[in-house]
């Protein structure tokens, strides 16, 4: 089977970061950035990213292609079943703009939590 799952990471999962090991034999495609509209927020030792209208610059990751065995173990790291993120399309600058990416976005309230703006740094 040959599925190419684009993933945008902006966290922990990012190249030198402690959940990079979860994306081990996948292919980093490059670093990227999200369009407008979406912020960072630190939740203690990990980010978490919430789309906010206000938001001009984006946020700074890396495209990865990951198989379909990989797309599940992330899904559990992040807490899918937990509602703790979700997984959902987003779209990226050039020159990942037409492709289809998704991405891990926080599910839970951000309230109280800093503002990390558009790069979160280990
Ligand atoms: N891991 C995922 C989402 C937040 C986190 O720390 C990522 O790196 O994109």
């Amino acid at each position: 089977m040959s599925t190419e799952n684009l993933v945008f990471v902006y966290g922990t999962l990012k190249r030198g970061c402690s959940n990079h090991h979860f994306l081990t034999g996948q292919k980093f495609l490059g670093e990227a950035r999200t369009r407008p509209g979406f912020r960072l927020y630190a939740l203690g030792g990990f980010p978490g990213m919430i789309p906010l209208s206000i938001d001009r610059d984006g946020v700074k990751g890396e495209v990865w292609s990951v198989d379909a065995a990989a797309l599940v173990r992330l899904d559990g790291l992040e807490g899918l079943n937990e509602g703790m993120y979700r997984r959902e399309r987003i779209v990226l600058l050039a020159p990942f703009a037409d492709r289809e990416v998704e991405t891990y976005i926080y599910a839970r309230s951000v309230a109280g939590r800093r503002d990390l703006g558009s790069e979160w740094i280990e």
